[in-house]
């Protein structure tokens, strides 16, 4: 299989770092195609945590050689503090490719993250405030900066002038904030280029090149299918396709290449930031699940938002994205419950839904119908083999992938780099 895509099924944090480093001891490269260090992935080697937000997760396997694609918002400030965090604590960061397509975060891109987050007032998105949404915007605007521009300084002065031209005037005008001089942007950028030269490549014909003598490709996804910026819950989304299109426009490798599509999806749900979400909980179930699923965000550090698990949602997600595989994570989390109920469908007004509604007001209103299963109380951490599993936890897992659109290959039973059962 020369090349996996892996993204997110819900709204996030559904363990997709784990799922990637798993994988990692088998593939050769991995792509960070979309979205930037907005993105947070917690990775548990033994006793060593890492947290992951430019990087893609696959660089904590030895041997891989992690590319950050064109898809991608790059702060390179933030780049080079994760390199350096990474190389103190002994992983060798000395592979990374940047795309030379790759969008740069300024200072500025952070400041109107900010700011037009503050001016929304009720109408927040909850932004994770780095800069990723403006970079988005600029880039479809065509004033963005590019990675490759930071190696002419004539044309990144002329590009930050034209950028700033229009973003001065709303800063000072409408938010009442100090100008932006070309000169601090510029001069900022060109300190970090004789670092980054020396990693940035025509990504697209590495990896290319790459499958063709048969290498392991794995793309890895930020965020998730419910926060995309066409597929999602807009405009409570990200400002990026974090779905498996999105790796094939933010890395340059062809649909065709495309071996299979593996979603990770969560036992239950979360979300952090606005916007609708059926099945989240405001009892002491929620607090359940925040408190055993330690469910806070690795970005920003926000408490998420907590749910029961919703199929129409997996099964809008194996359809967008075409899953072939989904990852099934933190069923551990779920012991300890008498009953788990799961959300089956929708009720909007009186009306029964059965699929994920169109209309954004329709799933702003969205009832869960739930179906109830009995809970098991045995510690499941240690299982290694689906057999092994008690009898409800199986049968909990086995309705999942019969409502969900495709086969559960891989359950996750606790956070531990080898807690994991594997089942095709
Ligand atoms: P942005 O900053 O423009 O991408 O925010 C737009 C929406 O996307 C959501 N978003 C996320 N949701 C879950 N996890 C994310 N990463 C971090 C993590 C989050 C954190 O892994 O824990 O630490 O808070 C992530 N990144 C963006 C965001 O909440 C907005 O709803
Ligand atoms: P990502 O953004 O999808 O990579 O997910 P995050 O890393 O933000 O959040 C997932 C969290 O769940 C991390 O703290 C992981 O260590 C943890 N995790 C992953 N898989 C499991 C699992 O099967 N069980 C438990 N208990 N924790 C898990
Ligand atoms: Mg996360």
């Amino acid at each position: 299989m020369p090349a996996i895509v892996l993204i997110g099924a819900q709204w996030g944090d559904e363990g997709k770092g784990k799922a990637t480093d798993l994988l990692g001891s088998r593939v050769d490269y991995v792509v960070k195609f979309n979205g930037g260090n907005n993105a947070g992935h917690t990775v548990v080697v033994g006793d060593e945590k890492y947290a992951l937000h430019l990087l893609p997760s696959g660089i904590l396997s030895p041997g891989v050689t992690p590319v950050i694609a064109n898809g991608v918002v790059v702060d390179i400030e933030v780049l080079f503090e994760e390199l350096d965090a990474l190389s103190s604590r002994g992983v060798d960061v000395s592979k990374l490719k940047v795309s030379a397509n790759a969008h740069v975060i300024t200072q500025y891109h952070r400041t109107l993250d900010k700011v037009t987050e503050r001016f929304l007032g009720k109408r927040q998105i909850g932004t994770t405030g780095r800069g990723i949404g403006p970079t988005y915007a600029d880039k479809i605007n065509r004033v963005g900066i590019r990675v490759q521009d930071l190696f002419d300084e004539n044309i990144l002065r002329q590009k930050v002038e034209g950028a700033l031209a229009q973003k001065n005037h709303m800063l000072v005008k409408v938010y009442n904030r100090r100008a932006i001089t070309v000169d601090e942007v510029v001069d900022d950028l060109l300190s970090y280029a004789e670092r980054l030269r020396p990693m940035v490549e025509d990504t697209a014909l590495l990896l290319h090149q790459a499958l063709d003598a048969g290498k392991t490709v794995l793309f890895e996804g930020g965020q998730a299918t419910m926060l995309d910026v066409d597929h999602g819950t807009y405009p409570f989304v990200t400002s990026s396709n974090a779905t498996s299109g999105g790796a094939v426009t933010g890395s340059g490798v062809a649909p065709n290449r495309i071996d299979r599509i593996i979603a990770v999806v969560k036992a239950y749900t979360t979300r952090v930031g606005a916007g609708p979400f059926p099945t989240e909980l405001f009892d002491d179930s929620g607090e359940f699940l925040r408190a055993q699923g330690f469910e806070f965000g690795t970005t920003t550090g926000r408490p998420r938002r907590c749910g029961w698990y919703d199929a129409p949602i997996a099964r809008y997600t194996a359809r967008i994205n075409g899953v072939t595989d989904f990852v099934l994570t933190k069923l551990d989390v779920l012991t300890g419950l008498a009953t788990i109920p799961v959300c089956v469908a929708y009720e909007v007004d009186g009306v029964r839904f059965d699929e994920v509604p169109v209309s954004q007001s329709d799933f702003h209103h969205a009832k869960p119908v739930y179906e109830e299963f009995p809970g098991w109380t045995e510690d499941i951490t240690g299982v290694r083999s689906f057999d092994d599993l008690p009898k409800n936890a199986r049968d909990y897992v086995l309705a999942l992938e019969a409502m969900s659109g495709s086969r559960i290959s891989a359950i996750g039973v606790g956070p531990d780099r080898e807690a994991i059962v594997v089942r095709h």
